[in-house]
């Protein structure tokens, strides 16, 4: 019994320490991929403005033009930690975002991006704020994630609204890992609807039902802009690839202008 048991302890410890190394259990984060970059919301009376923030409290603004904000593998973003496909705990996490060698979709993604409130007034009793999505380019969604190895989409089509709880949020945004690299863009209008208190899912609501919006205030038009990057490998394999029909024109003219 004390031997088997040793033995037991012994394997579990030697499976501990090789998925110690190569596992996680939780979506990387802002600070993992370059920091934060936040529309911070300020009120004022009815009127609402935003500021880009590149950290908490009052970091300085953020320019997009050299500091775009990547979708990215997760390998790239882990230098090839991945999540234990095996450990139910991570199971969403790991359907969406590990490598297909993995059994996972490979999705590129970002967690950069956050909508935030700054410090001074705040909504009164029976406002709130919402978050409508005017534009979106194919493919882009937005999931909640309001508790461990739970995803859900939220922003995907022109309409999708949430009512937001006003505390920092930073939406997962994803890509199907073969979009074709360049620029990816999303455009919220933030707005004041008023109504009864949500049943908050995390930070935000996806129950509208029984809000009007609260045309006292103005609203917002925030533009979130992505950089897709392919992954390295499918990068090199393109590169390979037309190389392989470069050499291949050059050494065959004929066959190539009889098609
Ligand atoms: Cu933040």
């Amino acid at each position: 019994m004390k031997i088997s048991q040793f033995f037991l302890t012994s394997l579990l410890a030697l499976a501990g320490v090789s998925f110690a190394r190569a596992s996680i259990e939780e979506i990387p984060g802002p600070e993992d991929m370059g920091g934060m970059v936040m529309p911070t919301v300020g009120i004022n009376g009815t009127t609402l403005s935003y500021s880009w923030q590149t950290g908490m409290g009052m970091g300085g603004s953020w320019n997009p033009a050299t500091d775009s904000v990547q979708l990215q593998s997760l390998g790239e973003v882990t230098d090839g930690d991945f999540f234990d496909p095996l450990d139910p705990a991570v199971s969403n996490y790991a359907a969406l975002l590990n490598p297909s060698s993995l059994g996972g979709a490979g999705a590129l993604f970002s967690t950069r991006y956050g909508f935030m409130v700054s410090m001074g007034d705040s909504l009164p009793v029976g406002d709130f704020f919402a978050i409508r999505i005017t534009s979106i380019t194919d493919g882009l969604i937005g999931w909640n994630n309001p508790a461990s190895n739970v995803l859900t989409p939220v922003f995907s089509a022109i309409g999708d609204t949430v009512l937001w709880k006003g505390n920092m949020w930073h939406t997962l945004f994803t890509l199907a890992p073969d979009a074709a690299p360049g620029e990816y863009s999303i455009e919220f209008e933030l707005l004041v609807m008023s109504g009864p208190d949500p049943t908050w899912d995390g930070f935000i609501s996806t129950d509208l039902s029984g809000y009007t919006v609260n045309s006292s205030y103005n609203s917002l038009t925030i533009p979130y802009t992505f950089q897709a990057v392919p992954e390295p490998s499918t990068a090199a394999l393109a590169l390979l690839a037309a190389g392989f029909w470069a050499l291949r024109r050059r050494k065959s003219p004929a066959a190539n202008s009889s098609k």
